[in-house]
């Protein structure tokens, strides 16, 4: 049996004089999966104990009892990480809500120390190679903590809320982090393809890095991401509706209710349920209607009443409804049945089976496992669903009335349609959405999610590119014959910057040409599409020769000019391509033209990462139509689109060096198309490295230019 660890911010379980398991969400939908694996669940028991004694106790009968491993959060770390960052700062912001959302640097503080002790939690309890699947928004950082101390272990991360767009989730402090923490998986999942496609939008703009629809290449693997949509374990509703406690409430309802019309609300109370505003609407159409014999009943689980804005909520909603019922009461009908409290499962699955129509209007919502629940219960396919489209149920579940929850009169009249709904449509409405909710359910949905994570190859889980090239390997070769180094600049010996004007060498870079310029039988041409200027002040204190503008201009270590390497080039389309490259950066913000002597470049590493990709992409094409007789090449590189001449580039003044001065061997290194031409240029006792991922002709590979300075210094040093 396939061994699974669990990991969520609680388990499923109240701690009190005993212990007792508790509802939800993620416990409904995993309940019919315990039985499929060998299965553990690490989470925050929900006490604050602090007696160790007591703890002990607790932690054994958690274990025994139920197979859970619990972690125990002091006062300070409930009140700081859960009900501040978790609640009252993710939360809201995930759910589109900033101006609910509030931040707090210690709040922060606590939130990665309490991820850093689930993940002490988790390495302490795992096996190599076993699978590890982290729950929700609590638990953003536990992914990356978890993977450098383990990097053994596959990694799942499920968000069960929504993700929201990279204008909402870009308003947090500390945005960096929370990617960061999250790419630390092997598999991200989401309920619907909206939230992966802004998922991915934000990575990209966040974080620089690419991305592909379902897949982002972080520096240490690739992670996938997917659309997983949550379900209900379907079997245990229709089991309960076999049980005696299900009849007994059902007939007790039946007879309480007998003559009226039920319209079902069943939520937490929380601020994106919409509460508020269905309340406007079942008002608007009482009013409207005039029907008397229509009971609204609210099961309304308390929730997070530590937080604030939920206490506000819940007096919001006590004046709305005591304000309802006393306008509109009857002697024999009060239309609001508001009960503010959980009831049993038995007496949930009657509401769901009696009620004539169910009303889920959530202002946003992950999913909404209640729509699936009434439906499910819905036996004889009877019963209306009143949906939000902002739930993520309403992407299967388009057979509900679908409404805007910030419409009050669309809602007023969907309940109307709802109870006058003709018997054979509400019939094919419901029997469509069973259909659905049956064959997909929990089980469904975290074998899906599971298999996938499982499946996934150990090839992706190492850095995009191998790292095949080792100082061990290169050392002993760097050691003996004479070497020319040909090393490309931007991308490939220093990070790629925002603005070319801060990739000037840092200290560990300078460290490294240090280290270089002390082996006699090495000599370093540092090769670059940059201008003269640029690489005669960064780099003209080393004993390096430089070359700029992609082999345009020569400056010989011992020369004190820089020379033209190649004297007779035509030049005279360079001004028509100016101008079109200026045209493309009016229209895209952010993006800049650069002219050299022998080539000119549009630079679009600031733009809008979609909008400039595009762009480019048509600027290419024009190109390629205006200058198809010409000798130019265009080059489309990493954020750039440069023009230069086909006579000069890295590739000819490389090969011109090596045979002039008669080198043993070379090595060459480059990130981008214009090095290809030094890859293609490299005899078979030469080295080709190609920094990062793509299509190469280089004949090895590392990472990030981190990762080739280590490989260098890492040589030099052996
Ligand atoms: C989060 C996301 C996503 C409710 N009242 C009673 C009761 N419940 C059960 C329901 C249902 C669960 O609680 C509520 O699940 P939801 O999906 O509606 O909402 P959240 O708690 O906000 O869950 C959500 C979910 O995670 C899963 O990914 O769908 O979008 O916000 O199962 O039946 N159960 C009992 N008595 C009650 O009074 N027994």
């Amino acid at each position: 049996m396939q061994s699974l660890i669990n990991v969520s911010n609680r388990l499923p379980v109240i701690v009190a004089d005993t212990i007792t398991p508790s509802a939800g969400g993620l416990v409904s939908a995993l309940e019919g999966f315990h039985a499929d694996y060998d299965f553990q669940w690490i989470g925050w028991a929900g006490a604050t104990e602090d007696d160790p004694e007591m703890r002990k106790r607790i932690s054994r009968e958690l274990q025994e009892r139920f197979g859970y491993t619990p972690l125990f959060l002091s006062q300070e770390d409930v009140s700081d990480f859960y009900t501040g960052f978790s609640n009252s700062s993710l939360w809201p912001l995930l759910h589109y809500l900033p101006s609910y959302a509030r931040f707090n640097r210690r709040w922060f503080d606590a939130y990665i120390n309490v991820n850093g002790a689930f993940a002490q939690t988790v390495a302490g309890r795992v096996r190599t190679g076993n699978v590890i699947w982290i729950h929700d928004y609590h638990l953003m950082l536990l992914p990356g903590l978890l993977r450098e101390q383990r990097p053994d272990l596959k990694i799942g991360f499920f968000f069960h809320t929504p993700f929201p767009s990279y204008e909402i989730f870009r308003c947090h402090p500390n945005r960096r982090e929370l990617l960061e923490g999250l790419l630390g998986a092997d598999l991200i999942g989401f309920h619907t393809s909206d939230y992966v496609r802004h998922f991915r939008s934000t990575v990209q703009r966040v974080l620089g890095l690419t991305s592909e629809i379902n897949t982002i290449i972080a520096e240490s693997h690739t992670v996938s991401i997917g659309v997983y949509p949550i379900s209900i374990p379907s079997e245990k509703f229709e089991a309960e509706m076999e049980s005696e406690a299900y009849r007994s409430h059902l007939n007790d309802y039946r007879r309480i209710y007998e003559g009226k019309k039920i319209v079902l609300n069943v939520e937490r109370l929380d601020y994106t349920k919409g509460v508020p505003r269905r309340l406007d609407a079942i008002e608007r159409f009482l009013i409207d209607s005039g029907r008397r014999d229509v009971v609204f009943i609210f099961i309304s689980v308390p929730s997070r009443e530590s937080v604030a804005a939920y206490r506000d909520l819940r007096r919001d909603i006590e004046s709305k409804v005591s304000k309802i019922n006393g306008e509109l009461s009857t002697i024999e009908n009060a239309p609001i049945h508001f009960i503010h409290q959980a009831v049993e499962f038995s007496q949930l699955c009657a509401l769901y089976s009696l009620a004539d129509a169910a009303m889920v209007t959530p202002l946003i919502d992950g999913m909404n496992l209640v729509a699936k629940e009434y439906v499910i219960c819905r036996q004889n396919n009877d019963g209306v669903l009143i949906l939000s489209e902002f739930a993520g149920a309403a992407q299967e579940l388009p057979q509900a009335i679908i409404v805007n929850p910030y419409n009050i009169e669309q809602m007023a009249h969907a309940i109307r349609q709802a109870l006058e709904m003709p018997a054979q449509e509400r019939e094919k409405r419901m029997a469509s959405m069973r259909r659905r909710v049956q064959r997909y359910n929990a089980q469904r949905w975290a074998r899906s999610f599971i298999e996938d994570l499982t499946s996934i190859p150990e090839a992706q889980r190492r850095p995009a590119i191998a790292l095949s090239l080792s100082p061990e390997m290169l050392a002993p070769l760097l050691s003996q014959e004479r070497w020319a180094l040909f090393l490309d600049y931007d991308g490939t010996l220093a990070e790629l910057r925002r603005d070319p004007d801060e990739a000037y060498p840092d200290p560990a870079l300078a460290d490294l040409f240090e280290a270089l310029q002390k082996r006699p039988n090495l000599e370093v041409y540092v090769i670059s599409g940059r201008t003269r200027q640029d690489m005669g002040r960064w780099l003209g204190d080393f004993d390096f020769h430089l070359v700029a503008e992609h082999g345009f201009y020569f400056k010989h270590r011992n020369a004190r000019e820089w020379v033209q390497f190649e004297s007779h080039v035509d030049l005279s389309w360079k001004e028509r391509v100016a101008d079109i490259l200026v045209h493309y950066a009016d229209q895209t913000p952010g993006s800049f033209v650069e002219e050299k002597t022998a080539s000119v470049a549009w630079h679009y590493r600031s733009a809008d990462p979609e909008f400039g990709a595009w762009k480019a992409h048509q600027l290419v094409i024009e190109l390629q139509e205006m200058l198809s007789n010409l000798p130019v090449e265009i080059n489309h590189g990493s954020k750039i689109v440069e023009i230069n001449s086909i006579l000069i580039n890295k590739g000819v003044l490389m090969q011109h060096m090596k045979t002039l001065n008669r080198y043993d061997r070379v090595l060459c290194a480059g990130d981008d198309v214009t090095d290809e031409s030094m890859f293609r240029a490299a005899g078979e006792r030469d080295i080709s490295i190609k920094v990062g991922g793509g299509e190469t002709a280089a004949s090895y590979r590392v990472a990030s230019p981190g990762a080739l300075r280590r490989l260098l210094s890492n040589s030099l040093e052996i």
